[in-house]
């Protein structure tokens, strides 16, 4: 079946976590995505967190399915006219070097203008034009200068960076649309054009609703579904942490199921939605607060759900987090269970999916990844193993044009 991205040819520049989260989610929609590495080296994430000697760490593999890898050191003048070639044959450019690398490289946007004017070059870097454009960032950085950290964990503590890769891989993301959204456009225009994502950008647009929060609480003082305001806390000038409450206008917690005293993952995210308000009471055999005043109303309960759901929690903590999932599902109550990754790993209808993916590498054996989010009807994606350094190399340039005596003067010269 043929795939949604065929015959686009990506020349993936890209390394760590955020472009090549980009270029992988592209090559599963069919895109031909050859990944340029430094000679002799590579993407530095080959060998970080090693769990098997000499083996392509989990931390590649895992972000480098589907592409080939070529070898190429971009210094050395053969290897930029290799570039040039590239460039000239390739329709998008991905990458997520330090600010100012391309340029020092010598392929700012004007020079890969003149070589290819119908090529989309798309970067990730940490921080737009403005005072910190220079910068070096990781993934927690962005979660700190996008506004994650700060309106992330409880009142009473620190700042909190959260496990989801909202920096790098949520930044990939937005990445890939804004290229997928450059080739329609080349369609009509024929033009390439720059597509920038910062990774402070991004999070703050995952962030946006804190965003709302800040200028609601400029206007009246108080944000009534926050937990400071049932625990009657002042607020400041900006959007507290909010704990585990819910970002919407349904008020959730997160509450203990049996077996919390021992498992760190016996927890239920519950949501006291306002629909389901009667079955919620009757459930947890609180009747009575259907029609008392003082919990009939979405308004009446404000001030006291904080002892909402310690109540609650008094029921989930007669069952697991599955038991109470079913009960409260029976009633359509919103809930869902804490899962910790191991759960995830063994839970069968996400292998089903597609969403968990089994795949086999030559050098490191058998190991699970996280298949393709996108799920298109038409554009079905199988995952490959990631390629070795330069496994493509000989083949790659051959489809370039180069001979196999030039391919072998480039090995001898240390270019590949
Ligand atoms: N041949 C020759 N040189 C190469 C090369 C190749 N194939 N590929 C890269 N290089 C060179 C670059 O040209 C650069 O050289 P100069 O510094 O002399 O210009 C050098 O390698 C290092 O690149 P870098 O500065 O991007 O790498 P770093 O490890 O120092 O920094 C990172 C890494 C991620 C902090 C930085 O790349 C960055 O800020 N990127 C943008 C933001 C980003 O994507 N962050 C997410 C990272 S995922 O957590």
């Amino acid at each position: 079946m043929s795939k949604a991205l065929d015959g686009v040819r990506i020349l993936d520049f890209t390394h760590v976590q955020s472009g090549p989260t980009c270029t992988q989610l592209l090559a599963w929609f069919g895109a031909d995505v050859i990944k340029v590495e430094r000679a002799g080296e590579g993407d530095a994430t080959r060998g970080q967190l090693r769990d098997v000697p000499d083996a392509d760490s989990l931390y590649f593999t895992m972000l480098n399915h589907n592409k080939r890898s070529i070898t190429l050191d971009t210094k050395k003048p053969a290897g930029k006219e290799v570039l040039e070639t590239l460039i000239k044959q390739c329709d998008v450019m991905v990458e997520n070097f330090a600010p100012g690398a391309l340029e020092r490289m010598g392929f700012g946007w004007e020079r890969i203008q003149e070589l290819n004017p119908r090529m989309i070059v798309a970067s990730v870097k940490g921080f737009g034009p403005g005072p910190y454009e220079d910068c070096k960032v990781y993934e927690n950085v962005a979660q700190c200068a996008g506004g994650s950290a700060s309106t992330t964990g409880f009142d009473d503590g620190p700042p909190l960076v959260t496990g989801a890769q909202i920096g790098d891989s949520g930044t990939g993301l937005h990445l890939a649309l804004g290229i997928v959204t450059a080739l329609y456009q080349r369609t009509m225009t024929g033009r390439g054009q720059k597509v920038l994502t910062a990774m402070q950008d991004a999070v703050l647009n995952l962030c946006r609703v804190k965003l709302r929060d800040q200028q609601r609480l400029e206007r009246t003082g108080v944000m009534e579904e926050y937990p400071q305001f049932t625990s009657g806390a002042k607020f400041g000038d900006a959007v507290p942490r909010a704990g585990n409450a819910s970002g919407g206008g349904q008020p959730g917690w997160i509450l203990k199921c049996k077996g919390w005293e021992t498992d760190p993952n016996a927890y239920i995210y519950f949501i006291a939605q306002a629909p389901v308000w009667a079955p919620i009471c009757r459930v947890i055999g609180r009747e009575e607060w259907i029609t008392d005043p003082d919990y009939a109303t979405p308004r009446a309960r404000l001030p006291r759900l904080m002892s909402i759901f310690a109540t609650v929690e008094e029921w989930t903590k007669t069952m697991t987090k599955f038991e109470a999932m079913d009960v409260l599902n029976k009633f359509d109550i919103p809930c869902g269970p804490i899962l910790s990754m191991k759960e995830i790993a063994e839970e069968p209808s996400l292998r089903a999916t597609g969403t968990v993916v089994e795949v086999d590498h030559p050098v490191r054996g058998k190991y699970l990844t996280v298949g393709n989010p996108i799920k298109m009807s038409d554009s079905p994606t199988d995952v490959t193993r990631s390629p070795l350094l330069g496994e493509h190399t000989e083949e790659v340039l051959a489809q370039l044009g180069y001979s196999a005596e030039k391919i072998a003067a480039l090995r001898e010269d240390r270019v590949i």
